[in-house]
């Protein structure tokens, strides 16, 4: 995989922060776009801008044809069965949110119980804690080990016939865990219960194969993956979207309406309420396209060698804790030793060096590893090894800075 050539597409990459060349360390946050995922949008608003569905002039169809094809897109990067099984949403967030709000409150009663991970990302938290509230369902933990990683046999002894739904993240936007998806499925299946995928940190890092992980419902955000925001998916097996009730109504999502009532159109459109989010569908897909002719397997292969280097070269800072796995994603979350980790970012942006601090959306994963916020690096296939070789030049200055300045 030719990196340089790689990072030529990203326009943004090419800029000084501060003063310095732009080293961009957050595409956990959100990635950068390459050109023809922007040129993608921009055509598309300057030739064939159109509502979908409905006109029968040309940019209507043209319009439709390419938001449609995007569908078909992203259902054979995940490799689902059918479009129908693809939603269009506007990210993760709202995606976890439709199923917690439909599926959920429709299937769970009192005595049921919802199984999530202490990991998860605040998304795949509170839509099941309002779930629970609403239907007197009961929130379980599976609990952690002390290096953030599930075992099996925990899954098991949490998960019980009185489990209906199981949401679990497929990798952490903190540790860098990846679970054990596929097996995870299997426990929840055999005690009656469905799993829900929270991929907002998998779909973009890590072939993704929902027949194969037989998840029932997988949900991702397009700009964490090169494509725009406001654009995500809900992924879903059909004969759990059939039986579903829609949770916005509207234009678009109907077949007939009547005075009193009305029916919704077949899926996967019966969840789309309202005009579609036309531009950033299309512009998911050029970003799948781009995606896939880099090749998932290299972007993996680059993103676990920049991981292995970044763990290797900050452990030879002194005072510095690492958090999560040794076996990890493409990301690393640490602290330095009496320095708070907003005054290490503030540092290190005025080095050009963009991390992220805070809690991460993670409130109940910071309080297990006891800390209030934490710093994040996180990689993706434009990084090299010189980007993490400037944070720890950088993470050295941040040290020196406090140490001098301030004890
Ligand atoms: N789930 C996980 C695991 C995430 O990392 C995020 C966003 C979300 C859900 C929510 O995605 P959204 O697109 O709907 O906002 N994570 C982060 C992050 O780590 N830093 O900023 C956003």
């Amino acid at each position: 995989m030719d990196v340089s050539a790689i990072k030529e597409q990203f326009p943004i990459l090419n800029q000084e922060v501060n003063g310095h060349p732009l080293v961009y360390l957050d595409s956990s946050a959100t990635s950068q776009k390459p050109v023809s995922v922007i040129e993608a949008v921009n055509n598309y608003y300057r030739e064939d801008n159109s509502n979908v569905h409905r006109g029968v002039h040309t940019l209507g169809t043209r319009a439709t044809d390419k938001y449609e094809g995007a569908r078909e897109k992203v259902r054979g990067f995940i490799h689902a069965e059918s479009t129908a099984e693809i939603i269009f949403s506007r990210g993760t967030t709202t995606a976890i949110n439709t199923v917690a709000s439909s599926y959920a409150r429709a299937n769970l009663t009192a005595g049921d119980e919802i199984v999530i991970t202490p990991m998860e990302h605040h998304s795949n938290i509170i839509p099941w804690q309002q779930a629970a509230k609403a239907t007197g369902a009961t929130l379980k933990y599976i609990p952690l080990q002390a290096d953030g990683t599930i075992t099996l046999e925990d899954v098991r002894a949490t998960v019980t016939d009185n489990t209906k739904i199981v949401a679990v993240t497929h990798v952490s936007n903190v540790l860098g865990t990846v679970n054990p998806i596929k097996e995870i499925a299997k426990i929840a299946h055999e005690n009656g219960a469905v799993i829900l995928v929270d991929g907002a940190q998998g779909a973009p890092h890590i072939k993704v194969d929902v027949t194969d992980l037989d998840c029932d419902f997988y949900t991702f955000s397009g700009h964490k993956m090169c494509g725009p925001t406001g654009i995500g998916v809900l992924y879903g097996k059909r004969e759990h979207l059939e039986n579903m009730e829609p949770v916005e109504f509207g234009g678009e999502m109907i077949d007939f309406v009547n005075l009193y009532d009305s029916t919704w159109k077949e899926l996967p459109w019966k969840f789309e309420g309202g005009t579609p989010i036309i531009a950033g569908a299309i512009g998911l897909g050029a970003a799948i396209d781009f995606l896939l002719e880099v090749g998932q397997d290299n972007i993996l292969e680059h993103e676990q060698k920049l991981a292995d280097y970044a763990m290797e070269q900050l452990r030879t800072i002194d005072g510095m804790t690492i958090y999560g796995p040794e076996k990890r994603a493409g990301l690393v979350t640490f602290n330095l030793d009496d320095v708070h980790p907003h005054d290490t970012a503030t540092v290190l942006d005025s080095f050009g060096i963009a991390v992220r601090a805070g809690h991460h959306c993670a409130q109940p994963l910071m309080k297990w590893l006891e800390v209030s916020a934490t710093a994040r690096a996180s990689f993706y296939l434009y990084n090299t090894n010189e980007d993490i070789d400037s944070l720890v030049d950088g993470l050295l200055k941040t040290k020196e800075y406090f140490g001098n300045g301030f004890k």
